[in-house]
């Protein structure tokens, strides 16, 4: 299907404008970008093509790890909770995330330097790489509401202009991820469809979106059609687990109702050939601590 074009621009992937709803196209761009040597074998490279994510089990360990963990704790009770970059659960007052972690903690801002993640990164992404975005999901035991399936691709086009599917998103589990205490769920294969979400985009959608997601999320219809030409995996692991997935995998979680938190730290790196444009759905940018417009290349 052809691109649909607003006032005269062609716009690779539709989403939230007349007619692009319910319209999948397909990716434009390759999963794994040539280019850049790194770590990853051609097996994971493969799996990672395929799937659009790949998973390191207990990658980082020991002291190291509990560092991590003990900052983020430390992180959800120092910062204040007014402060912008602190989304509260759309029910209750429990901090659902933080942004921006890598500003505001040397350990976070070590950890997305980390040379191994980084140089996975480069090479899936076939180029240098910066931090497009940095986050702590906390989804507190009993308290953390749903992550509605989306495309983290079709808002970051959309809202933040990101020209083309060459960014990821790095994840790593603090506490264990369970079957049962709502774990990352991904599409595997999905990351091949550009799935175009009804709906306009309101005015600062953010505060709204990051505490529960309904516009730039896909019809059932779609979703159906995702899942039954695949499956749902859901990305459970233990603590110091690493995930990659890709900017335009389909992912979700659902609300947690056990005691035990689910705390994954999520960092996006996104190609440093791939950076910002205006926003797509003609809304101002977003604030840089959802989305860097000013990217210092990671050299590490
Ligand atoms: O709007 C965003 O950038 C964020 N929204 C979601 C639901 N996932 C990616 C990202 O944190
Ligand atoms: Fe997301």
């Amino acid at each position: 299907m052809n691109a649909l074009s607003v006032q005269g621009e062609v716009i690779p992937y539709p989403s939230r404008q007349n007619g692009a709803a319910g319209r999948m196209t397909d990716r434009r761009e390759p999963v794994v970008y040539p280019g850049q040597d790194g770590p990853l074998s051609k097996d994971q490279l493969d799996f990672f093509e395929k799937n659009g994510f790949l998973k390191f089990e207990q990658k980082i360990t020991g002291t190291v790890l509990m560092d991590i963990l003990g900052e983020a704790d430390r992180l959800k009770q120092r910062i204040p909770y007014t402060d912008e970059r602190v989304i509260s659960e759309p029910i209750g007052n429990d901090i659902r995330s933080v942004f921006d972690i890598h500003r505001l903690s040397s350990i976070f801002s070590d950890l997305c330097q980390d040379p191994d993640l980084v140089a996975a990164s480069r090479q899936i992404l076939g180029s240098n790489v910066y931090l497009h975005q940095s986050r702590i999901n906390y989804k507190p035991g009993f308290q953390g509401r749903e992550f509605y399936w989306h495309s983290d691709f079709e808002t970051w086009h959309c809202e933040d202009g990101m020209p083309r599917m060459r960014a990821l998103s790095c994840v790593l589990l603090l506490t264990e991820n369970f079957e049962y205490n709502a774990p990352l769920m991904i599409i595997p294969g999905s990351h091949k469809h550009f799935v175009g979400c009804p709906g306009k985009t309101p005015e600062n959608h953010y505060q709204k979106s990051l505490k529960q997601q309904q516009v730039g999320v896909p019809d059932q219809k779609c979703l159906s059609r995702l899942v039954s030409q695949s499956e749902i995996k859901t990305m459970t692991g233990k603590p110091g687990t690493v995930i990659f997935f890709d900017c335009n995998a389909m992912h979700g979680s659902g609300s947690n109702i056990t005691p035990h938190s689910r705390n994954n730290v999520f960092f996006v790196y996104n190609s440093v050939e791939n950076q910002l444009a205006d926003p797509i759905c003609g809304v101002p940018p977003r604030p840089n601590f959802i989305a860097n417009r000013h990217p210092e290349t990671i050299d590490v």
